[in-house]
């Protein structure tokens, strides 16, 4: 792994948080995205807590850390240890379920109570292929995300549609919006990235020193 004092060598690491009702397509959107998979008889999420996936934007190496619930949402019991150092998230329901499309604004108050900075937000209407049981409309979506400024998609991760769009709308905005505040300050810059080595050192205990060893801070 490279530091990013270097000039050229910038790399950026983003955390990404999944929410939504349970049952939404959360975890197979993620696997769709992360692995092109798909799994339709896909359990409560045990096991991975994340997902890391490169992108290149500008020449820069951007990586996003996307979080997946380990099926607390269903106690309503995600942790606040869950948001911390989130810089994205998608909001998920099911457009086949009126209930999961009546929750998304508790979920966004969940956000706003655990989140400290600006988080790029979008609204996702999942299984989008099912069309013919829908009872959330396109309009109804979309009209929601606009009140909330959030940016808006329908998606399926069962035939793929808008599910890589989706991730990479929110990368390419949070990308956007550090590389702006970066150049009006160079203060910021040294803060997100401590707050993601950090975020990152939390769920490695082995690697503790590691987040701390970089010289994000030093340059210039
Ligand atoms: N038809 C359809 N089913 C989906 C889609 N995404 C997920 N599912 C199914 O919905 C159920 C819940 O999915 P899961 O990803 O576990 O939801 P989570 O609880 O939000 O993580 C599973 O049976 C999936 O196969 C989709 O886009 N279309
Ligand atoms: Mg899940």
């Amino acid at each position: 792994m490279s530091s990013d004092d270097d000039e050229g060598g910038e790399e950026y690491l983003f955390k990404i948080v999944i929410i939504g009702d349970s049952a939404v397509g959360k975890s197979n959107l993620l696997s769709r995205y992360a692995r092109n998979e798909f799994n339709a008889h896909s359990k409560a999420t045990i096991g991975v807590e994340f997902q890391t996936q490169n992108m290149d934007i500008d020449g820069k190496d951007v990586k996003a850390q996307i979080w997946d619930t380990a099926g607390q949402e269903r106690f309503r019991a995600v942790t606040s240890a869950y948001y911390r150092g989130a810089v994205g998230a998608l909001v998920v329901y099911d457009i086949s379920r009126r209930s999961t499309f009546e929750s998304v604004a508790r979920w966004l108050d969940e956000l706003k109570i655990h989140s400290d900075t600006t988080v790029a937000r979008m609204l996702v209407g999942n299984k989008c292929d099912l069309e013919s049981i829908r009872a959330v409309s396109v309009e109804e979506g979309r009209a929601l995300a606009e009140k909330e400024g959030l940016f808006f998609m329908e998606t399926s991760a069962l035939d793929s549609t808008n599910v890589k769009t989706a991730f990479e709308m929110v990368i390419r905005d949070i990308y956007t919006n550090v590389s702006r505040k970066q150049l009006s300050s160079n203060t910021y810059k040294t803060e997100l990235s401590m707050k993601n080595r950090v975020s990152l050192v939390k769920d490695d205990s082995k690697s503790s020193t590691q987040g701390f060893g970089f010289s994000c801070c030093s340059s210039s």
